[in-house]
């Protein structure tokens, strides 16, 4: 049995969605699925209305997705241009900035509006078109946004590259999709500290032949160096622009991002998603899980480099005329209180962040919430990665003082927007469950030979049909999207995560089933910090999977195998942490490695990582059968050699 948190009754009684709204809409939202999305379409402002609304197959004779296919509109002008006759002068964007006795900023719809249309015409003057992939490596600064929908519109695509990647993650991604323009700033603020974006964009433009201008946003004052020809000042630029900018007419199909994300094999992928059905689902989304209305000042504390970032900081929240904070900081820092003040300091209803954030700021203690207010918040919110249900208790009963639901929103880069999470006037919640599927959304749990598993049970989490805001496809490789996500089960959208329904049709994801780790929320393959590893010079081989972490959820547990005639030292094992970091990242460094004289294998030559997952964690009692390694004394080795 586990604790049932039942819907507050003033939430019943005035929720945006209830309890027999969920029950009929989510039925008919699969029973009568075009009619529904039809309906909801109208939430947006359309050019041309659409006359048709799914027209997706995940099978693989005419593989594709595709939603509102016959229709047309612009995101920018969903997102502004049609707030103004209403609330052209209601903040739209807070900016909390990093160093708490700075003064935040405040822009109104209008001023935003005047912003974007600034910044597109600034893009435009580097000759950006319709089309065209932008990549943005910024802070979180309010041009960060202003870049976005500058971008949505005139219709160029977006890349957006979290500022904590390295210059070489920044040049692949700039490749990969040939971006000929970089939007930065001189430098971020993250805790205090700065991180040298415009250095990190020249050290990535050694590799990236197709880019060709750098708009550089003035954000700390930093010294850097700015190359003639290449690099423009965005003040100058924006000085000499018109703040008006017509908007590009879009068809729902046209691409509106690309977002990068790792996978279980290779480089990390370009997840494409497209207009009509991505604004829609952020929209829909963010307006049923948050039970938002205009006026409520709404924080999610993700950054805009990840997925959440663009779909509830940005996207949703916007196209809902909501009043939307963006925080420069981290949310222990200056000391673990600073997120409960910027909550107090903004009059915050609706705060959403990862469980990684809670944990580590539980382990602070709760004097710093205690010493807080929080008298305005109503509802708290998560997602990144499984929620323990101690941290959920914590949030509800220490941070939200028993009378804030949470929602635990469960889903992925890939989906564009919430896919499993409660409606807090709708569905009770249970500590640690993403609870029940948004509308539309069938989840399916399979075994492992695509076998649907009924009732209460466990097993890998499908999605038996497209949902509209699925993505559409991997940048510059449409095979790749099918082998990924179509061909384990066909027919399905296979998720990656595992997944336990309870005898109340809960849904409790339990965790990644393929080889990718989830670090603080964030999504790492192994094989790139195996590809990272073995660039090192004195690495022959690399393994690398997750264990158990007390703040992280998972850490990273890297087995090295060394070139003959190199000796393991401590000072090597922090030159390949921080090699690992150069590479790729900060949040990419390994807590944990091992020299390994070898690795387990079969006899053909598979690592066995189901082992070295078992050594990670501790658990040497049960490693499972292992008579059919090519060599296994080396078991012994890595046990008798543990690192933690
Ligand atoms: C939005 C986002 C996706 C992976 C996903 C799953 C994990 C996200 C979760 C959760 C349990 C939740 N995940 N939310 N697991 N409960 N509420 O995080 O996207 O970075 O692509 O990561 O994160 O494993 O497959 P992304």
């Amino acid at each position: 049995m586990s604790d049932i948190y039942p819907v507050p009754a003033e939430w019943a009684a005035k929720a945006k969605v209830t309890k027999a709204d969920y029950e009929a809409g989510h039925a008919r939202s699969l029973n009568d699925a075009d009619a529904f999305w039809l309906e909801k379409a109208q939430r947006l402002d359309w050019l041309t209305f659409p006359t048709k609304a799914n027209e997706s197959s995940f099978d693989e004779a005419d593989f594709g997705v595709k939603w509102f296919a016959d229709g047309a509109l612009n995101v920018a002008a969903n997102c502004l241009d049609r707030h103004l006759a209403e609330r052209g002068d209601q903040i739209a964007i807070i900016w909390e900035p990093d160093v708490p006795t700075e003064e935040p900023k405040k822009f109104t719809y209008k001023q935003v509006l005047a912003e974007v249309c600034r910044f597109a015409n600034v893009l435009k003057g580097q000759g950006v078109k319709k089309g065209d992939r932008v990549t943005v490596y910024m802070p979180m600064i309010p041009e960060a946004a202003f870049a976005l929908l500058a971008c949505a519109r005139i219709g160029a695509i977006h890349s957006v590259v979290f500022g904590g990647f390295s210059p070489e993650a920044l040049a692949g991604r700039i490749t990969d999709c040939d971006s000929t323009v970089v939007v930065t700033a001189d430098e971020g603020r993250r805790g205090g500290k700065h991180v040298p974006l415009k250095a990190n964009v020249d050290a990535a433009a050694a590799h990236t032949p197709c880019l060709k201008s750098v708009i550089v946003v003035k954000a700390t004052g930093g010294a850097i160096a700015m190359q003639d020809g290449r690099d423009v000042w965005y003040h100058e630029a924006a000085a000499s622009v018109s703040a008006d900018c017509p908007v590009e007419p879009m068809n729902a199909e046209d691409p509106l991002f690309i977002l990068y994300t790792s996978g279980s094999t290779g480089k990390p992928k370009g997840v494409l998603h497209t207009t009509g059905g991505y604004l829609l689902w952020a929209a829909m989304t963010h307006e049923a899980v948050f039970d938002y209305r205009p006026g409520q000042i709404y924080w999610c504390a993700a950054d805009i480099g990840w997925v959440t970032g663009h779909t509830y900081i940005v996207y949703g929240p916007l196209a809902n005329g909501g009043t939307t904070l963006m925080y420069e900081g981290v949310p222990n820092w200056p000391d673990a209180s600073r997120i409960w003040q910027v909550v107090d300091r903004h009059n915050v209803e609706i705060i959403f962040t990862a469980p990684t954030a809670l944990r580590a700021l539980m382990k602070d203690g709760d004097d710093f919430v205690a010493k807080t207010s929080r008298k305005t918040l109503k509802l708290l919110g998560t997602v990144g990665e499984p929620i323990n249900p101690e941290a959920w208790r914590w949030y509800h009963d220490v941070v939200g003082e028993g009378r804030c639901p949470i929602v635990d929103t469960w889903w992925q880069t890939e989906t564009g927007g919430a896919m499993i999470t409660p409606l807090p006037g709708a569905i009770d919640l249970k500590p640690g469950s993403a609870t029940k599927p948004f509308f539309g959304v069938e989840p399916q749990i399979v075994d492992a030979d695509g076998k649907i598993l009924e009732g209460a049970t466990e097993g890998n989490l499908v999605i038996a049909r497209s949902w509209p805001g699925q993505m559409r496809t991997v940048w510059g490789d449409h095979e790749r999207f099918f082998q990924t996500y179509f061909s384990t089960y066909r027919g399905k959208y296979f998720t990656g995560d595992g997944c336990r329904r309870d005898e109340d049709g809960y849904y409790w994801i339990t965790g990644r089933v393929d080889d990718v780790i989830n670090v603080s929320g964030h999504r790492m393959g192994t094989a790139e910090v195996e590809s990272a590893l073995v660039l090192h010079p004195k690495v022959a081989e690399a393994a690398v999977v997750g264990f158990p972490h007390d703040i992280k959820g998972q850490g990273i547990y890297a087995y090295v195998t060394l070139n003959a005639g190199e000796e393991s030292s401590e000072p090597l094992r922090k030159e390949l942490r921080d090699w690992v970091r150069t590479e790729i990242g900060p949040i990419a460094t390994p807590d944990a490695i091992q020299f390994a004289p070898g690795l387990p294998k079969t006899r053909s030559g598979k690592i066995m990582r189901r082992i070295l997952r078992k050594i990670a964690e501790g658990d040497v009692s049960s490693l499972g059968d292992t008579s059919t390694l090519a060599d296994p004394s080396v078991v012994d080795d890595l046990v008798a050699n543990r690192v933690g």
